[in-house]
């Protein structure tokens, strides 16, 4: 087993986690990928078909969560971000060439941004199936951003549009803004910005059992209702 970034511990399943406010919030959509691309491009552009013509990859990366815990070994499938960037958004989208703040949101809601030259790491993933299967409700359906050396908060979940602006001030973190680093890598343990690690880890630990409860309880619920 490989040693785990500075202040994570692993855990044995992949709970459905995130922010309090989303944890009721679910996507209309999860049947197939459609998002948008838009910001400052000369053609914004909605992408359905499209998404399946680009290269596919399966690589296996672990999930880290800000809260401190990590997932080993998930094995997703799907587009490297990088091909995505250089087949279909530089030659169709044309984004401005100064435009290199990419801003990723979910059909809950939620959304983060991340510079650019750090989506086009060679681990950076646009992906659809996890463990061979379509992504779940739970995990990220129809498609969620896989960017392994960044915090679980930046690896948005059922993707309905990704962003390319100039301006970092065009996405405002749905929470207090010193727990949105601006790269967040986990390598650096860029946890917070201003607040120290061993302030932030204890801090973070303890809301990961009541995160993991809610996050369940409101899915199954929400399932239950769709199954109906
Ligand atoms: N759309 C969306 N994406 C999201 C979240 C969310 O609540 N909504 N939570 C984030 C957080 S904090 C983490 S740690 C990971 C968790 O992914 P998982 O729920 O598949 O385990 O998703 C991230 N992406
Ligand atoms: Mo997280």
């Amino acid at each position: 087993m490989g040693t785990l970034p500075k202040g994570q511990r692993a855990i044995d399943d992949l709970p459905r986690f995130g922010l309090l406010q989303f944890q009721n919030r679910f996507p209309d959509r999860t049947g197939c990928v459609a998002f948008e691309v838009r910001g400052d491009v000369a053609n914004p552009l909605s992408v359905e078909a499209r998404f399946l013509e680009l290269p596919r990859t399966k690589p296996v990366s672990d999930l880290h969560c800000v809260t401190t815990w990590s997932k080993c070994g998930l094995e997703w499938s799907g587009v490297r971000f990088r091909d995505f960037y250089e087949q279909l958004v530089v030659p169709e989208v044309r984004p401005e060439a100064d435009a290199r703040l990419v801003v990723f949101r979910g059909q809950d809601g939620n959304r983060a941004s991340l510079p650019l030259e750090d989506l086009l790491a060679d681990d950076v993933l646009l992906a659809d199936t996890l463990d061979g299967q379509p992504l779940s409700v739970a995990h990220g359906a129809p498609l969620r951003l896989v960017a392994p050396g960044h915090y679980g908060y930046k690896n948005i979940k059922h993707l309905k549009a990704i962003e390319f602006w100039r301006d970092a001030r065009r996405c405002r973190y749905p929470a207090p803004g010193f727990l949105d680093h601006p790269r967040a890598r986990v390598g650096h343990e860029e946890r917070a910005v201003g607040l120290p690690n061993w302030l932030m880890r204890p801090l973070y630990r303890l809301i990961i059992p009541s995160t993991r409860w809610a996050s369940r309880t409101f899915l199954e619920r929400h399932l239950r209702k769709r199954d109906r």
